[in-house]
């Protein structure tokens, strides 16, 4: 087989990086370790920034999003039993974010492509990665014990934190910082309505809890925990109990509980990877960067890092533009880099670790300074709803 682009990887960064190169006339296939319904099943981001919208938008693709993704005009910061809003449409000149599951972002991405036509491979195994560094590269994958071969003029790894593309690349021509925090997130969903309208991130002596939602029926939850917890465990009595104890006592009184439908553990990591560039491949999405949930960031500084490739791509293949194809990382960096530091920052304020009530206290005394003055608050506001794209010209 032959193609322009070969995408490793049908997670949202894949899916709609392929969507976008389609509709430029670019060909491409997408090469998936697991089934559609494996890749559909994983409840993970819920939060979209106006950038994201509006390249799910440009996919077409956003159309049930805009049916049914809700708009948040703001969300909470709870600590010491106070609830202190941050007003992100006032604070940022009108700008809001669209609550929206990424597991619906990757059914629509995943229907567009099945009626386009365009190729996915899932369930391939054994990918592999070759002479990126030259000009013809290629992928090899095996699926129903046959090893088939795509050759292609570029490579975008779109294969998440655990992917093959970033691990073929040769260790010294690769940079890595990380860090890895002490503690995890358990998340429930459950078909119950939420406990508010708006998000509430709670700082607790307890530990960190976040009251999130999929839709007006059904709600999305998390409590930190500890790294060594299993999801057995956690029955959902203790579950409740736990969330209960770690928000304001209002809040508390009206949360309606029942069965959980989904329940997971997920590890925090901030994680980048330099460059993102590799001759003809490019790292995109969680296969070059981490960042902790509590920014709401992961998918959507996935979409930035599409933003940039498919207009980098576009120019290569419409105008013969090659200087670009090295300014993506330096592009992507600059943007993943301030989100990092927004992602760790909000952890820190947010979470317990240690106990060490002194830790504590730091961390009222930091929320109720950025929570009582308007430089704070704004600059909470303009994180969340997403710093602008760099434009490529
Ligand atoms: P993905 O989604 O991990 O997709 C990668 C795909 O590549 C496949 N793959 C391979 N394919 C072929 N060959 C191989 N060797 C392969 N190895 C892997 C995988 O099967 C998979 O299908 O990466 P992508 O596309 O870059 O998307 C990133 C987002 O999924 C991620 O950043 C977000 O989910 C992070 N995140 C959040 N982001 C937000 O913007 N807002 C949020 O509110 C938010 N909440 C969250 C989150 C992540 C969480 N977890 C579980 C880590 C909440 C949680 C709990
Ligand atoms: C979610 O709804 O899953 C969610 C929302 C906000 C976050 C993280 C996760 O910061």
């Amino acid at each position: 087989m032959k193609t322009q682009v070969a995408i490793i990887g049908a997670g949202p960064s894949g899916l709609l990086l392929g969507r976008l190169l389609a509709l430029q006339g670019i060909a491409n296939i997408i090469i998936e370790a697991k089934s559609p319904d494996y890749v559909l099943s994983r409840i993970r981001a819920g939060v979209l920034e106006q950038g994201t919208q509006n390249l799910l938008r440009e996919a077409q693709a956003g159309e049930r999003m805009d049916r049914e993704g809700q708009i948040h005009e703001g969300f909470a910061l709870s600590f010491q039993s106070r609830v202190e809003r941050i007003d992100l449409k006032a604070l940022t000149g009108g700008k809001t974010v669209m609550v929206y599951g990424q597991t619906e972002v990757t059914k629509d991405l995943m229907a567009a492509r099945e009626a386009s036509g365009d190729v996915s491979i899932y369930e391939a195994d054994e990918v592999a990665l070759h002479d990126f560094y030259g000009d013809k590269p290629s992928v090899t994958y095996t699926k129903n014990g046959q090893v088939h071969t795509i050759e292609c003029e570029y490579i975008a790894g779109c294969d998440g934190f655990h992917g093959i593309a970033r691990q073929s690349v040769p260790g010294d021509a690769i940079r890595l910082f990380e860090r890895v925090y002490p503690f995890g997130w358990l998340g429930i969903l459950s078909r119950t309505p939420p406990v508010a309208h708006e998000l509430i991130y709670a700082n607790h002596e307890r530990g960190f809890a976040l009251c999130s939602m999929r839709s007006a029926s059904l709600s999305r939850y998390y409590v930190q925990c500890d790294l060594k917890d299993t999801t057995e465990a956690w029955s959902d009595e203790r579950f409740w109990d736990e969330l209960r104890a770690r928000l304001p006592a209002k809040t508390a009184s009206d949360l309606i509980t029942g069965p959980s439908i989904e329940k997971s553990i997920a590890p925090l990591r901030s994680f980048v990877a330099e460059p993102m560039q590799f001759g003809r491949l490019f790292l995109v999405g969680d296969a070059a960067h981490i960042v902790p949930p509590t920014g709401a960031k992961g998918l959507n500084l996935a979409a930035s890092d599409v933003y940039t490739l498919y207009h980098i791509l576009t120019q290569r293949y419409r105008q013969g533009r090659l200087d670009l194809i090295q300014k993506y990382s330096e592009i992507c960096l600059r943007r993943i880099w301030k989100t990092e530091r927004f992602s760790w920052w909000m952890t820190s304020i947010l979470h317990k670790f240690s106990d060490d009530p002194f830790n504590q206290r730091i961390q009222e005394a930091e929320l109720d300074y950025y929570t009582s003055s308007l430089a704070g608050q704004t600059t909470i506001a303009e994180n969340y709803v997403g710093l602008p794209y760099e434009p490529i010209e």
